[in-house]
């Protein structure tokens, strides 16, 4: 760790203070060079520290930049790790308000719900399926708080991976009836196919962005908890999005995910 627990909170809250205003800041390196990995994940729990104490309540974790598409689309080469609030949810079908989000773009993501823990290190592909519950879809909705989403990845971390909002919809299958690798989805807006991917598209198969998450957690003494839903990471790039778009995912054996911007 570089810096100290006051200027933590104070970035948590700097970060936090501008998702509730919807109001875009510069990335926080910029007057923290030094900052760290720890420090951006320190950050990032004081943001969940703040949620909660507002009452809202942890949905779930995810995964970022896990896809070859979202890590050329950004320019890294590593997945990031953050979490989701009740409050993000969005039903499918419905309508997610543009006011209240800066300059939002949305990914398609295979997501898990897990049925045993999972500790790192050295948890891999074979123990994630093990403990998977149910596949589902989901559409996750980002908005980096940071200026033109210039970031880097430290700065993104701290800002909580960018999450949003999320929508989940379609249908829970059980693992073994899928294969996740050659799961295929098609990602629309306003009608048209704007990005297509298999689920292989993310670290080769979707189970492994779990392995990294539960490896990640593992290195801070943690673990994933039964009965975690876990968002692996979209499958293509990020699309934006603007009031008066309407986007559907739709997801080989899993049905369709869609949501109307407002
Ligand atoms: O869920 C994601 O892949 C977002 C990771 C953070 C980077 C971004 O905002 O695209
Ligand atoms: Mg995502």
């Amino acid at each position: 760790m570089t810096l100290d627990a006051f200027t933590l909170e104070q970035l948590a809250a700097h970060l936090d203070r501008a998702e509730q205003q919807t109001r875009d800041v510069v990335k926080i390196t910029d007057e923290h060079p030094d900052l760290d990995w720890d420090d951006a994940y320190a950050i990032q729990d004081g943001i969940r520290r703040l949620r909660l104490a507002r009452g809202q309540r942890l949905a779930g974790l995810k995964a970022g930049l896990t896809s070859f598409a979202k890590m050329k689309q950004m320019g890294v080469d590593v997945p990031v790790f953050g979490f989701v609030t009740d409050d993000m949810a969005r039903p499918d079908g419905g309508e997610i308000t543009t006011a209240d989000l800066i300059h939002p773009k949305v990914e398609a993501e295979i997501c898990v719900v897990t049925k045993a823990p999972l500790r790192g290190p050295g948890c891999h592909v074979g123990a994630v399926m093990a403990a998977i519950d149910f596949v589902l879809p989901a559409v996750e909705v980002i908005d980096s708080r940071y200026r033109d989403f210039k970031f880097d990845l430290k700065s993104v971390i701290a800002d909580n991976t960018s999450a949003a909002r999320f929508v989940v919809g379609g249908q829970a299958r059980p693992v073994d009836a899928l294969d996740l690798r050659t799961l295929g989805v098609v990602l629309e807006k306003n009608g048209r196919i704007v990005a297509m991917a298999a689920g292989a598209a993310v670290l080769g198969h979707p189970a492994a962005a779990v392995a990294m998450l539960a490896n990640h957690l593992g290195a801070r003494g943690q673990e994933i908890p039964a009965g975690t839903f876990i968002m692996t990471g979209g499958v293509t790039e990020a699309i934006a999005v603007e009031a008066g778009d309407h986007v559907c995912a739709r997801f080989q054996d899993l049905g369709s995910v869609s949501m109307r911007f407002v």
